[in-house]
């Protein structure tokens, strides 16, 4: 090999590394000190699998404490249950207890739950179901002042979030996350699902407006909050719900969006209804500026709920295992997407 090969190849070689050092420093800092965007992939997200089974058997669970209704045996014995399991899997778990007075008089015990991961971090995200059930049957032809035993309105929200509360110990999101269970929200006078006078609208989710008075720690927010409200029938369609819609759009779509990723289309289906007149996520938007969706079933024969709505047809008869499960791990992927 001649002397110049060796010089030129030697020249060529820094040439090189020093091409490569400046190529680098540019990606990492352009000279003017604005930051470029990281160009590596970011890793998969891992997201621990919802079990439908687990969440059926935690409605289940529920049911068999009997009528939850404000002020039985079944709220107190299954208030108990919901906190010890919770202290199982969460960070902390804070009870907000009170007397609330219902809209015809009667004075009420209150027992919010709220489970929190990672409580320090600022950026979080909220979940929220209701968890008592309705003192009476309104909606039925026969024992109308009988509690009932709420499987879908209260156990089946309240079953799958509890099923996810066991997979965030698992794997934790990168965001905060605070599981709310709200008291006294199906204790409203009775009235259509569309029921549009103020001060009727006012006597449901009696637990969520106590809480939005007297936030659970000083100051609280969070980046979103998803509410789950009668997500256990089979073949539920979940609509996006209108009040969802105006006051927290860009939440539908997210959701709407992991739904379908996850082959969830036909059960999240993109069109836009109205047929809830008050829930939770209201006063959440209302009173705490959080904006929050309320992912609740729709059915076509009624245009609005469950035929078993309101009655004591609302037992695990209703519940579908596959329908929690797509709920679940909808809610679970939005979760562990979020960064
Ligand atoms: C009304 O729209 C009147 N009620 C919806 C809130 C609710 C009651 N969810 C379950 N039960
Ligand atoms: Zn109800």
């Amino acid at each position: 090999m001649s002397r110049n090969v060796v010089r030129f190849t030697a020249i060529a070689l820094v040439a090189l590394f020093l091409g490569l050092f400046l190529l680098k420093s540019c990606r990492s800092d352009n000279g003017g000190g604005v930051p470029v965007p990281n160009e590596q992939p970011q890793p998969a997200v891992k997201v621990p699998l919802f079990d439908g089974d687990s969440a059926y058997a935690f409605v289940k669970k529920q049911v068999d404490f009997g009528p939850r209704n404000p002020g039985s045996a079944g709220h107190v014995a299954c208030g108990d249950w919901m906190v010890a399991f919770l202290n199982q899997y969460a960070d902390t778990v804070i009870e907000q207890t009170g007397t609330v007075t219902a809209f015809n008089g009667q004075k009420l015990p209150l027992r919010n739950i709220i489970a929190s991961w990672a409580p320090e971090k600022k950026e979080r995200i909220l979940l929220v179901a209701h968890w008592d059930t309705r003192p009476f049957a309104d909606k039925d032809t026969e024992r109308k002042n009988e509690p009932i035993l709420g499987a879908n309105d209260g156990g089946s929200g309240v079953g799958i979030l509890l099923e996810i509360a066991r997979r965030l110990k698992e794997e934790a999101p990168a965001l905060g996350v605070d599981i709310f269970l709200t008291d006294v929200e199906d204790f409203g006078q009775p009235s259509d699902a569309m029921e549009t006078d103020a001060n009727s609208l006012l006597s449901w989710c009696l637990g969520s407006q106590y809480w939005a008075k007297n936030p659970h720690v000083p100051d609280y927010t969070a980046r979103f909050g998803i509410l789950l409200d009668m997500c256990g029938t089979a073949n539920a369609d979940f609509y996006r719900e209108q009040l969802s819609m105006q006051y927290a759009p860009h939440v539908v779509q997210k959701v709407w969006a992991a739904a379908s990723t996850l082959g969830y289309g036909q059960t999240f289906l993109p069109e836009t209804k109205y047929f809830v007149g008050i829930d939770d996520h209201v006063i959440i938007n209302r009173d705490m500026r959080i904006p929050t969706i309320d992912i609740i079933g729709f059915h076509e024969g009624t245009k609005a709920f469950d035929p078993s709505w309101h009655t004591h047809k609302d037992d695990m008869s209703v519940i579908d295992k596959a329908t929690l499960e797509a709920v679940g791990r909808t809610v679970m992927h939005v979760v562990y997407h979020e960064r």
